[in-house]
């Protein structure tokens, strides 16, 4: 998978050398590339950003910089897949993150202050038609200062479902939201600390059991901490009907 990062801030992403995505990269799996916006603009202060039409606070990314910033990446016959975050883009999820984890080549326009001009993803989206998919994405109900901290969740998220990417495929179905639930709770040794003890059905031996538990512990934490990820039939099955037995 390639990954084409353009921003103002690019030492945002030498993160990504850290995180799981850095053994990708080394192994070859995974090409990222980060861009100065400001490489592509063409006065002598560099400008990315004015005034907003209409009025409002704060400053607009100019259209121009950007446009030859994203005309200057080879998507190649394929195409690929534009993403804008920004808070006012649609739910990144999982099941975004799968999605985009089949995609051979994402491109990650980052805006800063109140946003990119409305024109750049709307032209790359319908006036270049076949070279982006273009998708704004949010990365969760809170405004964060440019979409950099959101796009390497965005990559980090994405990456670690690239196919050969994981060590252990196994607990990649495990983990929270694969199946729609948050993950039970997890222990480790030892058995007993400062009087806690690690709750014995996880000792047992009994995979059977063990399963049956961390369903009913995902369920209830689900529903405590997320209730809007219960649909009401597993609410029905698993929390009123158990909780009555
Ligand atoms: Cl993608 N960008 C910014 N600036 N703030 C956000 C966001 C993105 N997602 C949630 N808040």
């Amino acid at each position: 998978m390639r990954i084409d990062l353009f921003s103002i801030f690019p030492a945002y992403f030498d993160a990504l050398d850290l995180s799981l995505a850095g053994k990708a990269r080394d192994s070859g799996l995974l090409d990222v590339r980060v861009h100065d916006l400001r490489d592509w603009t063409r006065d002598r202060h560099r400008t990315v950003d004015d005034t907003p039409y209409g009025g409002g606070a704060g400053m607009v990314m100019k259209p121009e910089p950007w446009g030859e910033a994203l005309d200057s990446v080879d998507v190649g016959a394929e195409g690929a897949t534009l993403l804008v975050p920004t808070p006012a883009g649609e739910r990144f999820t999982q099941a975004m993150a799968r999605e985009l984890a089949a995609r051979s080549h994402l491109v990650v326009a980052c805006g800063r202050y109140e946003g990119i001009d409305q024109r750049v993803p709307e032209y790359y989206a319908e006036h270049v038609a076949g070279r982006f998919e273009v998708r704004e994405v949010s990365v969760g109900d809170y405004v964060l200062n440019g979409g950099e901290v959101a796009a390497l969740a965005i990559c980090e998220a994405v990456v670690r479902l690239v196919p050969g990417f994981m060590g252990n495929a196994g607990s990649l179905v495990e983990e929270s939201h694969e199946d729609g639930l948050l993950e039970a709770p997890v222990y480790t040794k030892p058995a007993s600390w400062r009087g806690l003890d690690v709750p014995p059905v996880l000792l047992s031996g009994d995979h059977g059991a063990i399963a049956r538990w961390r369903h009913e512990q995902s369920v209830r934490r689900t529903a405590t901490r997320r209730p809007d990820l219960l649909s009401p039939a597993v609410l029905t099955d698993d929390v009123l009907l158990h909780r009555a037995e």
